[in-house]
């Protein structure tokens, strides 16, 4: 095993990992940068080396820094978490060039689920289902007109290097068809560099299901079962849930051995997400994700494994050592993504000084955070607060435990989205699980967090009566606004 770690990233993530090495006798190491220089990750890790200028592309995407701090740390393995290198395969292979252990799959693996148009022709070589549509990249417009005829319209433009939904177009006819290819290959051009694009059947309002994949260097892969994140907006996850509402046991064992089948097919080592977009009982591979994600709490609570562990112990060799047959379903978890941001001012980020946090707890809740009264949310980042993980026997117990965990929630000096969160908890569509990607625009939910917003103000529980209430007065308006939490959880 690893006598010592470098975890090159930050916040709730960069505690995470940290956490996983304290209980497994690691030591950590931290870089941040200037930003950072009083965040708790900074302070939780053993060792903390300062790596640059708060903008990430002067720190935490400074592979020849980090890499130096590796080194003269004595670090072994570095664990890059999510987002800054995570997917960056010249990362990994730096790692790999240097002899530190890159704790995730192979730098030709990440390459490999880089590209879309690879990706897909493995998976569909793999017999993994994948939406129809062109076999390669578009190198003619006739053709691809052609094609979209066969196929039929709506189809989607997308980008081979894209993701996350950047560089991506609808067309419903010759003339859009014509525009899209036209502007997605500009797109992908001036942001990923690279203007090779491909086309397919575009799904109307899919529902977004990921399956978490571990697999160890012997090749021994397992799944531990899916994730719902279909509460996105703008490519944004907001509220994730495990497991889906739409999952049946046979269709788990049918999309569960297409995920292994597609991290086989890519010589998948460590953890990862298999994504498929569902409809209508239809299921096809999307992305696979080669990092630890945002939401992997979630996987964590019902399945009751230590994805991170996990990781770092496939990294250092280990077996896997766990049978599919041995993955359990504990019940239901949700996910919902405290950020700095207002709903109703298009989401905006609010970056700033957190003058008074209370985070809840208590049974099934979980809060993965890096914050604390008197941080201050840098501009320079994401602007996630927290990840707020609520577990319970079923889903209608997990819905609870998030509505009063939501209520128990005070955060003053910056603007959250947690009325968001309050308003989709208490809405009858979430209720009966009626998940999609449109959820947000389909089911109207702005309007509804206004109202949460204008209520909890008339009960006066602004931000400002917050401001220097004691714990007396917070009780107080917790009390006051119950009402506003939303009828019984009646689930179908
Ligand atoms: C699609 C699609 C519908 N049809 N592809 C969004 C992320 C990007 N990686 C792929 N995405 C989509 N691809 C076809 N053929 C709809 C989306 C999509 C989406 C997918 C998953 C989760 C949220 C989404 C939100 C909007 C669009």
């Amino acid at each position: 095993m690893f006598n010592k770690i470098l975890v090159a990233n930050r916040g709730e993530i960069a505690i995470r990992v940290m956490r996983a090495c304290r209980e497994m006798r690691i030591t950590s190491v931290a870089v941040y940068s200037e930003a950072d220089k009083n965040a708790l990750f900074a302070k939780y890790a053993d060792f903390a080396c300062y790596i640059g200028l708060p903008p990430a592309s002067q720190s935490y995407l400074r592979i020849d820094r980090i890499l130096d701090i590796a080194e003269k740390t004595g670090a072994e393995a570095i664990h890059p978490g999510y987002g800054f290198l995570a997917e960056n395969p010249d990362f990994a292979s730096e790692c790999e060039k240097m002899g530190i252990t890159f704790i995730g799959p192979s730098s030709d693996t990440i390459k490999n689920a880089g590209s879309k148009i690879a990706a897909k022709k493995t998976m569909r070589a793999a017999g993994v289902p994948v939406i129809p549509g062109i076999s390669g990249e578009i190198s003619d417009v006739e053709q691809t007109i052609d094609a979209a005829h066969e196929i039929g319209y709506p189809v989607i433009v997308k980008a081979s290097a894209g993701g996350g939904g950047i560089g991506m177009k609808i067309a419903k006819s010759d003339e859009e068809l014509q525009a899209a290819i036209h502007s997605t290959q500009a797109v992908a051009q001036s942001v990923f560099g690279d203007a090779t694009i491909f086309m397919e059947k575009y799904l109307p309002n899919p529902r977004h299901i990921e399956f978490q994949v571990l697999a160890d260097a012997r090749g021994r892969t397992v799944h531990l079962n899916e994730r719902e994140c279909s509460i996105q907006r703008r490519h944004q996850k907001l509220i994730e849930e495990s497991p889906s509402p739409v999952m049946t046991p046979d269709l788990r064992t049918e999309m569960g051995d297409a995920a292994v089948n597609a991290a086989r097919a890519i010589d998948y080592e460590n953890a990862g997400t298999v994504e498929f977009m569902y409809s209508d009982g239809d299921y096809y591979f999307l992305e696979m994700n080669t990092r630890l994600q945002v939401e992997h709490p979630i996987t964590e609570v019902v399945t009751g494994t230590d994805i991170v562990r996990r990781q770092i112990a496939i990294a250092a060799g280990e077996d896997l050592n766990l049978e599919q047959e041995d993955v359990k379903i504990m019940g239901w978890a949700i996910e919902c993504r405290i950020n700095a941001e207002d709903p109703l001012d298009d989401f905006a980020p609010s970056p700033g000084r957190i003058t008074r946090y209370r985070s809840p707890g208590g049974p099934g809740v979980r809060v993965d955070s890096g914050v604390h009264t008197g941080y201050t949310i840098s501009p320079f980042y994401d602007s996630m607060v927290s990840k707020l993980i609520s577990h319970g026997e079923n889903r209608g117990e997990a819905i609870e435990r998030m509505r009063r965990a939501l209520y128990e929630y005070v955060i003053v000096g910056v603007t959250t989205n947690i009325p968001f969160h309050k308003a989709v908890l208490r809405n009858q569509h979430f209720i009966d699980a009626e998940l999609s990607t449109h959820f947000i625009e389909d089911f109207e939910i702005l309007p509804e967090v206004a109202d949460v917003v204008e209520q909890e103000k008339e009960k006066g529980v602004t931000l400002a009566s917050a401001i220097g209430a004691d714990d007396r007065k917070v009780a107080a308006i917790t009390t006051a606004v119950r009402t506003y939490i939303g009828s019984t959880t009646k689930t179908k």
